[in-house]
């Protein structure tokens, strides 16, 4: 309800609205909008009242909750659900425990995780306030093989985003997205499904939007957008990606269409034309990437001067 009357709030910022058009849009009592607004007000939220002529918002604070992230949102249908919590362990186990019970495209996100994860169970490191840690409940009508490909969509969408806002990223195939080098942003999709047919799918995606200090295991390695000299909002940068993802998605689950993500994939790659690290546990091996074919594999020439297709992997530069 709260998110609800702060859209409402945000959608007549130049005005004062009143507590009786608000308790009729939702169908509540004046007194209940009252306690609302006054929990929003604890919140943060920069609003005015006044007796007779209602509430104004003058300012929201830096929090991805629901009514912010909703505000003006240009999709059909993903992000019309979002669940806020200042704290989780990871949002992508929240998101896959209550996947049966949500609509297509529900999202989840928080102010920080306490057991983020990467792949095969690696740490995500997830500052309090510092970055963007979600996951979208998808529900696609397509064969649980072609799953894997959403997690290039999710990386395209990125990019794309990123460049929208004028910064400068690039995509290591196949899960990282990288600024000056380093690594921004990391993407963990993750499936629910039987043999033939998806229950859902969860995608994950953590970016660092303003961490100044990392921890130092990961600190040689890790950046964030505020750090490489972009100040840019996190809810503009989640907003745009949750808007450039769809698109994405929706060419590929119904029309079948990955032409643009592929163009978006091959012509922001970090790796393309260059010589690689493969990395398979404690063994690595130099091989030349020469494509990211149709399907969004990676196509390299192998040490032998083979040529060889990867479905997934971990590379390094
Ligand atoms: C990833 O895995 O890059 C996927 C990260 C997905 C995180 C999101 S946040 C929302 C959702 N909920 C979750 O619990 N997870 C998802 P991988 O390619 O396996 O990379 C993991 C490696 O990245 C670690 O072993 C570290 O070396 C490095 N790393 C950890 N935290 C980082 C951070 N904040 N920024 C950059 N690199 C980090």
């Amino acid at each position: 309800m709260r998110s609800e009357i702060i859209k409402i709030l945000l959608e007549n910022k130049d005005e004062f609205v009143s507590g009786e058009h608000i308790s009729e849009r939702l169908g509540i009592s004046r007194s209940a909008v009252s306690k609302h607004i006054k929990n929003i007000k604890n919140q943060g939220y920069d609003i005015e009242s006044i007796t007779k002529k209602g509430h104004k918002i003058f300012g929201c604070p830096d929090l991805l909750s629901g009514g912010i992230i909703k505000h003006d949102l240009n999709t059909d249908f993903i992000g019309k659900e979002v669940i806020h919590f200042d704290t989780i362990g990871s949002t992508n186990d929240y998101a896959k425990e209550i996947a049966g019970d949500s609509i297509d495209g529900t999202i989840v996100v928080s102010e920080e995780q306490t057991k983020g994860r990467g792949r095969r169970g690696k740490e995500w490191h997830s500052i309090k306030g510092d970055g963007i840690w979600l996951s979208i409940i998808l529900k696609p009508d397509i064969y649980p093989h072609k799953a894997p490909f959403i997690t290039q969509i999710a990386g395209a969408s990125i990019v794309k985003s990123l460049r929208n806002l004028g910064i400068d990223a690039s995509i290591k195939w196949p899960n990282d997205i990288i600024v000056n080098n380093k690594k921004v942003s990391g993407i963990l999709t993750e499936l629910g499904a039987e043999i033939d047919q998806i229950n859902y799918i969860v995608l994950g995606i953590g970016m660092n939007v303003k961490t100044m200090n990392f921890p130092e295991e990961i600190n040689s390695i890790a950046t964030s957008i505020f750090k490489e000299g972009y100040d840019v909002k996190r809810i503009d940068i989640l907003k745009n990606i949750l808007e450039e993802f769809e698109k994405l998605y929706l060419d590929y689950t119904e029309r079948n269409d990955k032409s643009s993500c592929i163009k978006i994939c091959k012509e922001s790659s970090a790796i393309l034309g260059k010589k690689i690290y493969i990395i398979n546990g404690d063994k690595k091996r130099k091989v030349k990437c020469i494509d990211i074919n149709e399907e969004g594999n990676l196509v390299i020439i192998n040490e032998d001067n083979d040529i060889e297709e990867l479905i997934s992997g971990e590379v390094s530069i």
